[in-house]
């Protein structure tokens, strides 16, 4: 489209909302306000129907966040560039458009969770509202020639503008606007980052180093997986887009509910206990069949149980709720926390502070068990309580109140194509807090061939595996399956994730020539 043909309602209008949401998220970053873009995106996270959300997480894996927005971003386009063409036929009708738009983000605002450390939603509302008479006043002024007197004439192209219609005027003025509404939104990410620099902490020496990682433990195959996640590849699962920024200085946990004593602990305070550090695989309950929502680290923190020791608990407990500042809820059992096993209260992962993406300042850490019913990040509150008394954020949402983690494992190589001859199969395995005792592999529904393990490093970590395979030409299937210390396999039942983790052997179909 050249400018001649772009019609001009549609331009002002989207110039005018871009100044107006830009001076809106500058303001909102200035004053500590909680973003009007981000709230908007996250109610619409709230009101996405369960299967859409699924399907765009299979989609999209964890870019299904950067999608939303942006879809997000394009619907409040479109839907300006219309208020731009109502407003040429009658003013009336493009500024109310603007403002039912202003009033849905308003009651996004108002739904966001105002936590411990999260931006104020009343503070980003205030900033919505002078954004909008930003707006508002741009989008009079642009397309106040564009409006005959009385007549209300559709005036979009060069041809039917009015009388005293300059356009290349108008398009300068639209793009000044336009740029400055995106010249604000980017100093409103330039003035966030700045005011929340990644918090510099140091972390103490630990009582209780992690072991050594046993020699044979890392196979170094190249397309194999890593041992230990590096802590940027690590996956990332969130409820909402507003990470929680939260401040060590004022840092509060508290530990309330069935206990005969609630304690509040600092930052310092957890510092200045025992650390412990430990390797754990931690695995999301989405994860499908074959999938990538697991990773393993170095974990340092406090343990759980030393916490909740120093609270004493009620006989009668049988169950932690935890909460994180981004409003999530989590019910995990006591016993898990409580049995002997390194549950954590981390407070480093692989050796250095917490990235905000994974929690900062503390997270918990459960051997064993989804992150769903146990790893809550922008941890602020543990309440000793019972199953019986309460439903957290994923349950509520159809989600079993118990996720221990499956039995699995995952092949990693060879990719759909290889060469024939003697091809590397080789992938990872898992049953955490039980242990891999043995991977098998069979090629196009033989039997099942015993594959190598690499060394165990614990039972709370996944471990690696390899399979000779002499591959002929043609195209053929390849499986896998591990077994459990117990010596029980995984099953060959296919299940989707919901509501407790997805289930059936990982397959891979390789053309090999
Ligand atoms: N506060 C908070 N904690 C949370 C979540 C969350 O959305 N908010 N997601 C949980 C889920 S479903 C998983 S699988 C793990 C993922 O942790 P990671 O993002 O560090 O990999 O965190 C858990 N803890
Ligand atoms: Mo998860």
């Amino acid at each position: 489209m050249t400018s001649r043909t772009l019609p001009s309602g549609p331009v002002a209008g989207i110039a005018a909302g871009v100044l107006g949401l830009g001076i809106a998220e500058l303001i909102a970053a200035l004053a500590g306000g909680a973003s009007p873009l981000l709230a908007l995106g996250d109610r619409v996270i709230d009101l996405t129907p369960r299967w859409l959300k699924e399907a765009a997480v299979a989609t999209f894996g964890t870019a299904d966040k950067p999608i939303l927005l942006a879809c997000v971003a394009l619907v409040t386009l479109a839907l300006l560039g219309v208020a731009g063409a109502l407003a040429v036929r009658r003013l009336a009708l493009g500024v109310g458009m603007l403002l039912v738009l202003g009033a849905v983000d308003i009651a996004a605002l108002l739904a966001e969770r105002s936590g411990n450390g999260t931006a104020s939603p009343t503070t980003g509302t205030v900033a919505l509202v002078v954004g909008l008479a930003i707006g508002i006043t741009s989008l009079v002024i642009l397309t106040r020639r564009l409006r005959k007197q009385d007549a209300p004439t559709v005036a979009t192209t060069e041809a039917e503008a009015p009388d005293g219609f300059d356009r290349r005027r108008f398009l300068v003025a639209a793009s000044a606007v336009t740029a400055a509404g995106v010249a604000s939104g980017v100093g409103a990410k330039v003035v966030t980052a700045r005011r929340h620099p990644a918090t510099k902490v140091a972390i103490p020496a630990t009582v209780s180093p992690a072991a050594p990682l046993p020699a044979g433990a890392e196979l170094r195959i190249d397309g194999l997986t890593p041992h230990l996640t590096p802590v940027d590849d690590f996956y990332r699962i969130d409820i909402a887009l507003l990470t929680p920024r939260l401040d060590v200085a004022d840092y509060r946990l508290k530990i309330h509910g069935l206990v005969e004593n609630p304690v509040e602990l600092t930052y310092q305070d957890l510092l200045a206990m025992p650390l412990y550090e430990r390797r754990v695989t931690i695995c999301c309950v989405s994860n499908e069949v074959g999938g990538d929502l697991i990773g393993n680290a170095t974990w340092t923190g406090v343990r759980i149980r030393d916490v909740l020791k120093r609270a004493g608990l009620d006989p009668d407990a049988d169950a932690v709720k935890s909460t994180g500042a981004d409003g999530i809820t989590i019910g995990t059992p006591l016993e898990a926390l409580t049995d002997g096993r390194d549950s954590l209260l981390a407070i480093a992962q692989n050796g250095e502070p917490l990235t905000r993406e994974h929690g900062f300042p503390v997270r918990m850490v459960v051997p064993g068990l989804y992150g769903y019913v146990s790893a809550t990040k922008w941890l602020t509150e543990l309440e000793v309580t019972r199953f019986a008394d309460f439903r957290a954020y994923w349950t509520d949402r159809g989600w079993s109140a118990e996720g221990p983690i499956k039995t699995a494992c995952r092949i990693d190589i060879p990719g759909q194509e290889t060469m024939p001859g003697t091809v590397t199969v080789a992938g990872v395995a898992w049953a955490q807090h039980r242990g891999v005792s043995k991977v098998e592999v069979r090629i196009d529904d033989g039997p099942w061939q015993p594959a190598d393990l690499a060394a165990e490093d614990s039972i709370d970590t996944w471990r690696q595996w390899t399979y000779r395979w002499d591959a002929t030409e043609g195209e053929h299937q390849v499986q896998a399956r591990a077994f459990d210390r117990s010596g029980q396999p995984q099953t060959d039942d296919e299940a989707p994730p919901a509501p407790d983790g997805a289930t059936g052997y990982p397959t891979r179909t390789v053309t090999v020539g």
